[in-house]
């Protein structure tokens, strides 16, 4: 299944407990895939534990990958990040230039997908890690969104507010400037309400955090998403 399809996606951190009976819920619920990733202590073993377990489900799975050291053969496909508001190269091209130099004889370049982040929240983990710059005003988020199209032309544009809710006005200000790049939004999705609003604002909605402290309502942002289906 093409990614450009997808709408509802579960981010899945192979650092993070689950029980077999909230993993199969979440892979049974209709989602469009699973992307295995995560900003600490992911390592070859947890996420080799963890595809394992999702194989047996029926959908794709995505790698989207961290760090080198952590990457498995298997995946439909390989998400690689690069951090557009980021003002270290090493994020936006230094780790990929050294994973090129090491694997770029054997890399299956039609499995990879680039993925332009714009990280804005401040806190989260992935914005400490990367430098990411996040006071940036609404003309600064969309000109990053224009810079990763029609520039770097990039397959996926990521609005990144991992663990709060984000601004769904400036979203939607984002997703109008896209055309051919898809859009995913990720952060702070934990009910249907908010899942539907994303999803208004985004071609594809990522959800996280709510899988580890509320399966139910984990459930319902996919639910929410079905119901808005031609
Ligand atoms: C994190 O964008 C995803 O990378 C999802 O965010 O964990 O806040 O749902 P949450």
């Amino acid at each position: 299944m093409d990614f450009k399809t997808w709408r509802h996606v579960f981010k899945l951190d192979p650092a993070k407990e689950i029980t077999d009976g909230h993993l199969e819920r979440i892979c049974r619920s209709g989602t469009d895939a699973i992307l295995i990733g995560g900003s600490d202590n992911v390592t070859l073993d947890n996420v080799l534990e963890l595809t394992e377990r999702i194989q047996i489900y029926n959908l794709p799975i995505v790698m989207e990958v961290s760090t080198i050291d952590s990457v498995a053969p298997g995946f439909d496909y390989y998400f690689i990040p690069t951090v557009l508001n980021s003002d270290d190269p090493q994020w936006i091209k230094g780790f990929h230039h050294q994973a090129i130099k090491e694997y770029g004889e054997i890399l299956e370049w039609d499995e990879m997908v680039a993925e332009g982040y714009c990280i804005l929240n401040a806190d989260c983990k992935a914005a400490k890690l990367t430098g990411a710059k996040t006071d940036l005003s609404a003309d600064d988020v969309v000109a990053y969104a224009r810079l990763a199209e029609h520039f770097f032309r990039l397959p996926i544009f990521y609005l990144e507010y991992s663990g709060i809710y984000g601004d769904m006005e400036l979203a939607g200000k984002v997703k109008e400037v896209l055309d051919e790049t898809r859009m995913f939004y990720g952060g702070g999705i934990d009910s249907a309400d908010k899942a539907r609003a994303a999803l208004a604002a985004a071609d594809t909605i990522v959800v996280g955090n709510i899988i580890y402290e509320n399966i139910e309502k984990a459930i319902e942002t996919v639910e929410a998403v079905a119901e808005t289906a031609d």
